[in-house]
């Protein structure tokens, strides 16, 4: 370097001291004596920060002298959660800031508790991505996120009178703590406009509404490794802050209408995962993100290239789901207008950059844009769409003679009623690779969604099963356990997730099976505690914590959990006398602010919490929770105190679940459907470690074709019936008796999509082996050991390497 800096590195405890004051002083500017807690924890997040930024910059230098091939991970989602605690992990510093920091009178774990979440995600594509990131750092894959720094990350849910209400999530505080803004990292996005041919190119002229979207830096360390890489998130700024002739025409809203129209652009995260809303403004952020990034990507690539020639020998280019797919049309708008590259050659560049992994085969969450919206927005883009449309059919058509029913199928613009772009299907065409998440998962895309596709690309299609960081998801969120598992293995299997298969032994060591329930009840009682402080009520520890956290979707079906419960109160009430074993039955979860039926869900859970808990002859043998407000740091205290982990979706549309992974590597046993990852659970685990039930996946597609009848199955089970009439009749909802009448008609009278009947009674008989197993503690104790000894594949270590050497085809940098 061409001059000298003080290296930041610390690593005793009185110079960490030293730092932390520092920060307080002269970045935070607080006298110590008056210092709030949430200044400490700035002051101590920046501190920390400084300790990163060495190696962050050493990884960059050695990837860029390496000539290494780049992996950029696009995507409109990275639910990171809080970044300090995982920072100090991945420095091996947490002692030294905890002595620190308690020397100076404060509280460690108060302190780390403060950090608002980044909540940049809906669920679970957003944390994947976070996982991901984690995981290519660690293994020191050159990786890169690409995203939107949301002004309001996803909403935060409380629950008035039973209801979801939802209040804005204000994450950025006042002090910029999270990340490194490069104002200089700047590029223009332009919407609307029109064309001009000429020649055989084509121009893009008279922008409006342009955009700057301007680059801001968040540090992804990797775990034990100086390998360091970037979250690099996008912020909308106006092209203009004011205008001046208007604001002193006194004219004060329009003088900065259009700086607020830009800016909106990166002011939310959609609330919704399923069903869109606000199309234009959707689509707007989709291509805001996609244009700087890959402006960006270019820039870098140039800065060490001649040419775009051999772009793909260096540049990996990852579509998480189809929100990013405007990359394709734009990288070839990239090439073909500004580099100058024929269309031939631009599309063979193209198709060697990009893949695509795709997360659902709900056809709602399969994206389309109207061709109006898009001609109008972005016209270039669809032109080259079109252009793309017409070269792929005449390929198809050589491919499979005659067959116009085919090429209506596989066309990437859908003719029924308003004409829409299939961005999934512009993404199959583009991608060199596209994959599924989980065995399952891969094998119905390939059978239904992109059928046409396999037929013509067979080798396009492949499987990367989902994994989940072990920093997090047990270090980070279960010291109890991690200590336990340390003294057994050795701490090493934060790196090499399959070193915990020597667990097995243990399971059958009657010390360390006291140990680990021991560990588990300790967990317990932290959420227990947690829920006196949040709703106010007493649980208790000992009683079987069976949890289900995730988003609230009918296919996910915590609909079949609540039936269950009511079942289960009938059943107490109609034999009081019977030994019950004691249950709380936790919930947590959000609902999508358009979906009507997830946000009843939640109102009928608190509902039935509501009666149930206040019935003095259930006592402690059934307790209902609804815990609000459902993010990674929830999670982080809910996971590791379950028993029981509820993983009950329909089988055949969860496409693969990442809280069914992060439950069983924290001891609880899964009660599941042989859906998404579920199954490949069970190959590592073993049935008897499980508790599975229900129609599989081809029962469910059965049922659907040859004709399902959930009235007759209500009308032959009694308890079924029963607790179903309870809903319609208003018993949980005395003050509105139709309230849940909606329910008890979607799944008795109006075809029960989701099939809750057909599984019903399976469920239930199956409860009651969850609860015969439970009252044997220790037989129990020792199935739950062996499902953490079985979770080594499930780590998104090893998730990541499979996309480094299948996919992206990229090495791991040297330090
Ligand atoms: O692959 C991550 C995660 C899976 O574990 C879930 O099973 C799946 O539902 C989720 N998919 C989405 C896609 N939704 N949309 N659009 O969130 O991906």
């Amino acid at each position: 370097l061409p001059f000298q800096y003080d290296s930041t590195a610390l690593y005793d405890a009185e110079s960490m001291k030293k730092a932390i004051a520092n920060k307080l002083m002269y970045s935070i500017g607080k006298d110590p004596r008056a210092a709030q807690p949430k200044d400490w924890m700035e002051a101590t997040f920046l501190a920390v920060r400084d300790q990163m930024v060495e190696r962050w910059m050493e990884t960059t230098r050695a990837q860029y002298s390496q000539d290494l091939k780049r992996v950029y991970y696009l995507s409109m989602e990275f639910l990171i959660g809080r970044a300090l605690s995982n920072a100090l992990l991945a420095l091996d510093m947490e002692d030294v800031v905890r002595t620190a920091l308690d020397d100076m009178g404060v509280d460690y774990d108060e302190l780390v508790g403060l950090e608002p979440d980044a909540a940049l995600g809906n669920g679970g594509l957003g944390r994947l991505a976070a996982c991901f990131l984690d995981s290519m750092a660690t293994l020191g894959i050159p990786g890169m996120g690409y995203g939107i720094r949301y002004q309001f990350g996803m909403f935060k849910q409380r629950i008035i009178e039973g209801r979801q209400v939802e209040v804005p999530d204000t994450w950025l505080g006042s002090v910029n703590i999270v990340d490194f803004p490069r104002d200089e990292v700047c590029y223009r996005v332009r919407f609307g406009g029109r064309l001009e041919q000429e020649g055989s190119s084509v121009r893009w002229l008279d922008s409006q509404h342009d955009v700057l979207a301007v680059a801001h830096d968040i540090i992804i360390p990797g775990f034990a490794t100086k390998s360091t890489n970037t979250l690099r998130l996008w912020t909308a700024r106006s092209t203009r802050e004011i205008n001046l002739s208007k604001f002193n025409q006194g004219d004060y809203f329009s003088a900065v209408e259009e700086k607020n129209l830009s800016e909106n652009v990166s002011r939310v995260l959609y609330p919704d995962d399923s069903t869109l809303v606000g199309k234009e403004l959707r689509l707007r952020q989709e291509y805001f993100f996609v244009a700087a990034s890959l402006q960006d990507i270019i820039h870098r690539y140039l800065s060490t290239h001649e040419n775009l020639d051999h772009l793909a020998d260096k540049v990996a280019i990852h579509l998480n789901d189809t929100h990013p797919v405007l990359a394709i049309p734009e990288l070839m708008r990239l090439l073909i207008d500004d580099y100058h590259y024929e269309w031939r050659e631009a599309w063979a560049i193209t198709g060697k950059v990009f893949s695509y992994t795709n997360h659902t085969l709900m056809s709602e969450a399969l994206e389309t844009w109207d061709v109006n919206m898009l001609g109008r927005l972005l016209p270039r883009h669809l032109k080259i769409i079109f252009d793309l449309n017409e070269a792929f059919l005449k390929e198809v058509a050589l491919m499979i003679p005659n067959d116009f029913d085919f090429l209506r199928r596989v066309s990437l613009i859908d003719e029924h009623g308003e004409r829409k772009v299939r961005m999934a299907y512009l993404a199959v065409i583009a991608s060199h690779q596209v994959n599924g998440v989980s065995a399952l998962h891969s094998a119905l895309m390939v059978e239904s969604i992109f059928a046409d596709f396999a037929r013509l690309y067979p080798d396009r299609f492949t499987n990367v099963t989902n994994g989940v960081t072990p920093r997090r998801w047990l270090a980070l969120a279960n010291p109890e356990l991690s200590h336990l598992i340390d003294k057994a293995i050795g701490q090493t299997w934060r790196a090499n997730l399959n070193e915990l298969v020597e667990l097995k032994t243990h399971a059958d060591f009657p010390l360390f099976v006291a140990e680990f329930r021991a560990a588990k009840l300790a967990n317990k009682k932290r959420l227990a505690m947690y829920v006196a402080r949040t709703l106010g009520g007493v649980i208790n520890p000992n009683a079987l914590f069976d949890v289900q956290v995730k988003r609230i979707h009918e296919y996910k079906r915590q609909l079949l959990n609540v039936l269950h419960v009511i079942t289960r109160y009938n059943q107490i009430l109609a034999e009081p006398d019977k030994k019950w074993q004691p249950r709380v039955v936790i919930f947590a979860g959000k609902a999508a602010s358009a979906y009507h039926m997830a946000k009843l869900i939640i109102q009928l859970i608190n509902d039935v919490g509501i009666k149930i808990n206040n019935d003095e002859r259930i006592g402690d043998r059934l307790k209902v929770v609804f815990l609000p407000n459902y993010s990674v740091s929830l999670a982080e205290i809910i996971i590791p105190a379950a028993d029981l982990s509820e993983q009950i979706s329909t089988a055949g549309t969860e496409a693969s679940g990442t809280g069914n992974m992060k439950f069983a590597l924290n001891g609880a046993l899964t009660i599941g459907t042989l859906d998404g990852a579920n199954v490949e659970m069970q190959e590592a685990i073993g049935g008897d470690n499980m508790f599975i039930f229900g129609n599989t996946s081809e029962e469910v597609s059965a049922l659907r074709r040859d004709g399902y009848n959930p009235r007759s199955i209500y009308e032959n089970n009694k308890a079924l019936r029963d607790t179903l009439n309870m809903l319609a009749s208003g018993f949980f909802s005395p003050s509105e008796p139709e309230r849940y009448r909606v329910i008890f008609d979607t799944l008795v009278n109006w075809g029960d999509h989701y099939q809750l009947l057909a599984d019903f009674e399976a469920y239930v008989a199956m409860q009651a082996k969850v609860d015969a197993l439970f009252a044997k503690p220790d037989l129990w104790a020792r199935k739950a050991i062996l499902n953490v000894a079985a979770m080594g594949h499930f780590s998104s270590d090893r998730t990541i390497q499979e996309y480094a050497d299948r996919i992206w085809h990229t090495q791991a940098v040297k330090l």
